[in-house]
């Protein structure tokens, strides 16, 4: 990675929808932390984006914290790096409304992930699931962030954000760059993590299965029974990564074991490559207990702790706030809103 210059700035963010997940972890808030090395970071709590689909308000709350405990145990220094919860900055909500102004509707009907996710169910999907790519535009450009940590599936929405961006520029900047065009971040050790139950679905909060998932905050016993009960098939695990084609249970686990320890899949197959997966799941399920309790206790004794958090993220808004309060002044003169 090259150095950056002052000016660079990563956003990013994980929805408070429920349990983080083991996907949210080795996808999203490891890289996180590794980009704090690197860049000034904004790591934000989407709770308006949670909002988009039903929330229970107690279970909103506490999952608010709890992800404030989570970018925290996992070691992202929140007096460096800015945590804080989406909504307590107004500046997202107002500029969206200007960006709704601003994108087409012919754009967002080409969003893969919304209509993913309504499937038949379009016209029950709240209008906010619709503008949800708006939104994230929204969080982006607040802070005239550089660069974005993306999986796969937001890639479509960073390009909506760079499409919004231009467009406010050509209408309302007389071409100026106001608003930078944020680049996609992929990070090398960015993985895909799919659920314990069907390699083909990813893992997910909303999955009906707890067992398709590890929480960030099981503790040892379940993590072991989990990967133990972790779906595989009757073959020997392959010695070369090409033998993992058409085996999405097996390439799933050894990716998060090689996620996990920091190597390459191709050393996991090295060492287990011929070997059954009674072996395997024992190792791995060691590794993800050396690596996920120490974390997931922290977590816990945070999330008891409401009004240490409560002050992280107090203090995350008002540094947030203060980063996007001129930016959204200077994009409603340019509006030409009072
Ligand atoms: N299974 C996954 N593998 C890798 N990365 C994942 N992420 C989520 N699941 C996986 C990444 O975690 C970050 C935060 O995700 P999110 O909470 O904003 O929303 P999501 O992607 O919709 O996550 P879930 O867990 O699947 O939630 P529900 O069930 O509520 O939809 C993102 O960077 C995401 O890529």
């Amino acid at each position: 990675m090259t150095t950056p210059t002052p000016q660079e700035r990563v956003f990013s963010g994980v929805q408070p929808s429920g349990d983080l997940h083991l996907g949210n972890y080795l996808g999203a808030i490891v890289q996180f932390v590794e980009l704090q090395r690197h860049y000034q970071c904004i790591y934000c709590i989407v709770d308006l984006h949670a909002i988009t689909v039903w929330q229970e308000p107690e279970r909103l709350r506490e999952n608010i914290r709890a992800t404030a405990a989570a970018y925290i145990a996992a070691g992202i220094d929140p007096k460096e790096q800015v945590i804080f919860a989406q909504s307590s900055v107004t500046a997202h909500a107002e500029l969206a409304w200007m960006f709704n102004c601003v994108a087409r509707i012919g754009w967002l009907n080409r969003m893969t992930q919304f209509k993913e996710k309504v499937g038949k169910n379009r016209e029950n999907a709240s209008v906010g699931l619709y503008v949800y790519p708006v939104l994230m535009a929204a969080d982006i450009l607040a802070y005239h962030a550089t660069h974005v940590p993306v999986g796969e599936d937001q890639k479509q929405h960073l390009e909506l954000a760079r499409d919004i961006a231009a467009k406010f520029n050509n209408d309302f900047a007389g071409g100026e760059v106001f608003f930078p065009q944020p680049e996609p971040l992929i990070t090398a050790e960015a993985c895909r993590v799919m659920s314990l139950r069907d390699g083909k679905s990813k893992m997910s909060k909303s999955d009906a299965s707890e067992m398709s998932r590890i929480l960030l905050t099981d503790d040892a016993e379940s993590i072991v029974r989990k990967i133990q009960k972790a779906k595989t098939d009757a073959h020997p695990l392959p010695g070369e990564v090409a033998g993992l084609e058409g085996r999405p249970e097996a390439e799933n686990l050894v990716g998060i074991f090689a996620a996990l320890e920091g190597v390459k899949r191709e050393e996991v197959l090295r060492r287990y490559g011929g070997g059954n997966f009674a072996g395997f799941k024992k190792d791995l399920a060691e590794v993800a207990v050396a690596r996920l309790v120490p974390m997931g206790e922290e977590m816990r004794r945070l999330c008891g702790d409401a009004d240490y958090l409560d002050g992280v993220l107090q203090d995350g808004a008002s540094r947030a706030e203060s980063l996007a309060r001129p930016i959204l002044n200077r994009a409603r003169e340019l509006v030409g809103l009072p």
